[in-house]
């Protein structure tokens, strides 16, 4: 297509509104009639008084054409570039169009495809102009009135959005079922879904009394794993009554599992689409982490219908007004029904690991994105995930009680809009009296801002002096930033651990300060003894702190701070000093890295604190991710990186190994059999499986204890469901080729026609780190149970391995590179959006030493040089590949 990059500031009104659609599709697998009737009004706000109609359209094969009734023939309308522009003189017009699609070609997921032989769509972004001729944009909202046609034995069920109007039978072995979606929705929220389908289910009883209709659909093979969704699903429903006051609004609520999709799911108004990753589980094929994803997922997309669905986005640079809001109210909504601490760690591991990368890459954006060529491109870490911390920011500011002010002002003011982040942000501010004009930069500077803090005790005083200073990176579309305000939580500990009372401006024991200058100081007052800070507590802004703490502080805080959080977050610091000071041995040539007193101490204090939940130790337990470890340093060395991290776990493994083993065994005595999903018992096997990972863990190229390899052997012939089951059989396949090979064999003979299951056993493959890796990931490309079309194999084979198994993916040899590459080039011919994500490690290029950038780089020219290579690969090729 050659899309050009189009830019926020150009905005305008559309000329033209739908008020209502009416499409009739008469499916077939390769040639799905859609007759669309289109009733169109002009837009009394619109700028262009005159205008054509315009309407999107793309792979589509146009067969009649109507306005008001009367055929319209080529010279009275043009069509070029995705465009159809028909000029129209009243006010008020009915265009009709017939056009012809063809599902089963549809390889790139995206409009109207099939999965498994039946049809499913994906509208968000811009699919929907592959299904019929429509303004393509979010900001006309549309009652539609939906009739799908098809086979009756094909396609026993025939569904879409909202209410069911009218079912029957017509001639030739077909049926009709029409469906009407009261609510005005832009046509991104349209679904249609027909085949041969089975489905759970259940009733929902909203808070005003009234009774909604819920079923999970899935393909006959499925029946009997979606108790899980259905039950997190009614949760959901209730926690937003309950959290935000968000009742559901139509008589039904119903999801389909299908196996082929791009992204985990889709918020389609009362028809949500699921990656079937995100729906199917029993507790011998998904484990503790797949019910806890499927639970989040689920209530996001529930979520969805009140942030995204009655209020939507205006244009598509406001994405996070629906995706940062709706991260937070689903991070909160977990935390809520399980752990909040673990919540919160998980989701900063992934802040700092992949949003703080992607801020400093040349892929950086700001939250709101000020221009973009491809909009796939911009469902990013940073708009849903820092997206999710600026809204979190804002309920810090505000407090619970102001920020559900602000969101209920939000609803009451802008139901059945399509509106702006300045938007939100405005009726958080008007029912707070609060002044955000400051605050809003977070959404237009892109970048990770850093905060450098200094600390001086003045004992006569009882005064505690901060210093702070605030600087952001320049990213390549902004060189200066301005000041940011950054609320920054903290909590003084004595130096026997217990929490020191203070005062700030006459205010006692504030939770946070606002920062808001480039360089600012604070005077805590009424301190008693010096403090060791707990600064930034859970994560109270997403930004990079440099403060000096000795190991002592740090130990203090891993063991005493009364923030989870803070606990985590020393660990993490005391761990990354180590690992820092191990990656500088191992660079003069030293193999010999030790490991710090500190440090050893400090996690077996962890592992036997029965005070903390074993969940909480579990996340604890595990040392600073390799991207996190990769970003504090430059040039970043992947082999030194992996090579020292292993060490160290196996260090800790070896010396620590009677606890671990004292905690293995008790553990395993108090699991419940058989097992039982519950916040408690996935804790207890999460830290169970963590001693396991930790006792078979060996130094790089050393062989593995076999006590402990016969230990994982055992715990995966005796496992009863998939987490400790797929935990040992990682574990031993990490440690050694062989017993792993052979633990491999069996899982696969067991699995193999559960798709799933497949991917775990792909990706575990996949991110072995040891030598021969890519030789087998090369030959799993021929494996039956591969299959190059669809996303979650891909995802398990080619991302475990370029995205996860870093050592190998940039070994010396470049032959990782070359084999990226050639993964890109083959899938972009036909799924552009999964293409473009796999590449996303060669963004990177520019960190690593002279030899892997160049290996990196020249994969990237190729590319780029490719005939034919997609829009969205483009715009992420050559924004890699630009010398700003
Ligand atoms: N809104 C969808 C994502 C659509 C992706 C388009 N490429 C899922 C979600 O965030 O809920
Ligand atoms: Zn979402």
């Amino acid at each position: 297509m050659n899309k050009k990059t189009i830019y926020l500031k150009d905005y305008l009104p559309p000329a033209w509104l739908i008020p209502e659609t009416e499409l009739r599709v008469t499916l077939a697998p390769e040639d799905t009639q859609v007759e669309a009737i289109l009733h169109c009004k002009r837009n009394p706000h619109s700028k262009e008084p005159n205008a054509a109609i315009v309407l999107n359209g793309e792979r589509l094969q146009l067969e009649r054409l109507a306005l008001n009734g009367r055929d319209l023939a080529a010279r009275e309308y043009g069509y070029a570039e995705g465009l159809l522009s028909i000029p129209v003189q009243a006010d008020e017009c009915t265009i009709a169009s017939t056009v012809r699609i063809n599902p089963a070609a549809n390889l790139e997921l995206d409009g109207l495809y099939r999965s498994a032989g039946n049809y499913c769509t994906q509208c968000e972004a811009e699919g929907f102009r592959k299904i019929t001729f429509f303004p393509d944009r979010p900001d006309v909202m549309s009652v539609f009135t939906t009739t799908v046609i098809g086979e009756k034995t094909a396609c026993p069920v025939l569904l879409a959005n909202g209410n069911l109007r009218e079912q029957g039978e017509l001639a030739g072995g077909l049926h009709f079922a029409t469906w009407h979606d009261p609510f005005p929705k832009p046509c991104y929220l349209f679904a249609l879904v027909a085949g041969n389908l089975v489905a759970l289910e259940d009733s929902f009883t909203t808070k005003s009394g009234r009774r909604v209709a819920l079923a999970i659909y899935v393909e006959p093979r499925n029946a009997g794993k979606c108790g899980h969704a259905m039950a997190a699903l009614k949760t959901a429903m209730r926690w937003d009554e309950e959290r935000f006051g968000r009742e559901y609004d139509l008589d039904n609520f119903k999801i389909l599992a299908v196996d082929d999709f791009n992204m985990g799911a889709m918020e389609n108004k009362g028809l949500n689409v699921f990656n079937s990753k995100y729906v199917l589980a029993l507790p011998e094929t998904a484990t503790d982490t797949d019910f806890d994803s499927i639970g989040g997922v689920i209530a996001h997309e529930y979520f969805h219908n009140w942030t995204g669905n009655r209020v939507t986005c205006r244009d598509w640079f406001q994405l996070s007004l629906k995706e940062g809001l709706t991260v937070f109210r689903d991070q909160e909504f977990s935390s809520d029904i399980a752990s909040r601490p673990v919540k919160r760690i998980r989701d900063v591991n992934l802040i700092r690991s992949i949003q703080f990368r992607e801020d400093a890459g040349p892929m950086a954006h700001p939250v709101r994105p000020a221009s973009f060529v491809e909009i796939n491109n911009f469902y990013t870490a940073t708009v849903y995930d820092k997206g999710a911390e600026l809204i979190r920011m804002m309920h810090t500011l505000l407090g619970e009680a102001g920020f559900r002010r602000g969101m209920d002002l939000y609803f009451e003011r802008h139901d059945g809009q399509a509106v702006t982040c300045d938007d939100f942000v405005a009726a958080l501010a008007d029912a707070n009296h609060h002044d955000f004009t400051q605050f809003k930069r977070w959404y237009s500077q892109a970048g990770t801002p850093e905060l450098f803090v200094t600390s001086r005790y003045d004992a006569a005083g009882g005064r505690l002096l901060l210093r702070l200073r605030q600087s952001c990176p320049a990213t390549p579309d902004m060189a200066e930033k301005k000041p940011f305000v950054i609320p920054l939580a903290l909590g003084l500990l004595a130096r026997d651990g217990r929490e020191l009372s203070f005062s700030h401006a006459g205010r006692k024991n504030p939770a946070f300060l606002t920062i808001t200058q480039k360089e600012q100081d604070f005077v805590l007052d009424e301190v008693a003894e010096e403090p060791v800070l707990s600064l930034l507590r859970n994560f109270s802004a997403p930004v990079k702190l440099h403060f000096d703490q000795s190991d002592e502080e740090l130990s203090l805080r891993l063991g005493y701070d009364r923030d989870p959080w803070g606990r985590w977050d020393a660990g993490q610091h005391l761990a990354l000093k180590a690992l820092m000071q191990g990656i500088e041995q191992f660079r003069q040539g030293h193999q010999n890295i030790t490991l710090p007193d500190t440090l050893k101490h400090g996690m077996a204090a962890l592992l036997d604190d029965e005070r903390a939940d074993a969940a909480f130790r579990a996340v604890s337990l595990v040392l600073p991710t390799e991207n996190w470890i990769g970003q504090q340093m430059a040039p970043l060395d992947p082999e030194a990186v992996f090579w020292v991290r292993q060490r160290l776990r196996a260090l800790l493994g070896q010396e620590l190994r009677p606890a671990f083993l004292r905690h293995y065994e008790a553990l395993g005595k108090a699991a419940h059999r058989p097992y039982v999903y519950t916040t408690a018992e996935a804790g207890r096997r999460a830290l169970r499986n963590m001693c396991l990972d930790y006792l078979l863990c060996c130094a790089p190229e050393a062989p593995a204890d076999a006590d402990m390899l016969a230990l994982g052997e055992r715990q995966y012939r005796e496992a009863d469901n998939m987490t400790d089951g797929l935990a040992a059989l990682s574990a031993v396949v990490n440690a050694d080729r062989e017993r792993g090979d052979a633990l491999l064999q069996d899982f696969l003979a067991k699995w193999q026609t559960d798709p799933l299951v497949m991917d775990k056993w792909l990706s575990l493959q996949a991110a072995c780190p040891l030598p021969g890796t890519l030789a087998r990931v090369r030959a799993l490309l021929r494996h039956p149970v591969f299959d190059l079309k669809n996303p979650n194999k891909v995802r398990a084979l080619v991302a475990s391995f370029c995205a996860l198994n870093q050592r190998q993916f940039h070994a010396r040899d470049g032959a990782g590179y070359e084999f990226l590459k050639a993964m890109v080039a083959k899938i972009d011919r036909f799924n552009p959006q999964i293409a473009t994500r796999m590449a996303a490690p060669f963004t990177q290029w520019r960190r690593y030493d002279a030899d892997r950038q160049q290996g990196m780089r020249a994969q990237l020219e190729e590319l780029l040089q490719a005939e034919d290579i997609s829009d969205d690969l483009k715009e992420l090729l050559e924004k890699s590949l630009w010398e700003g």
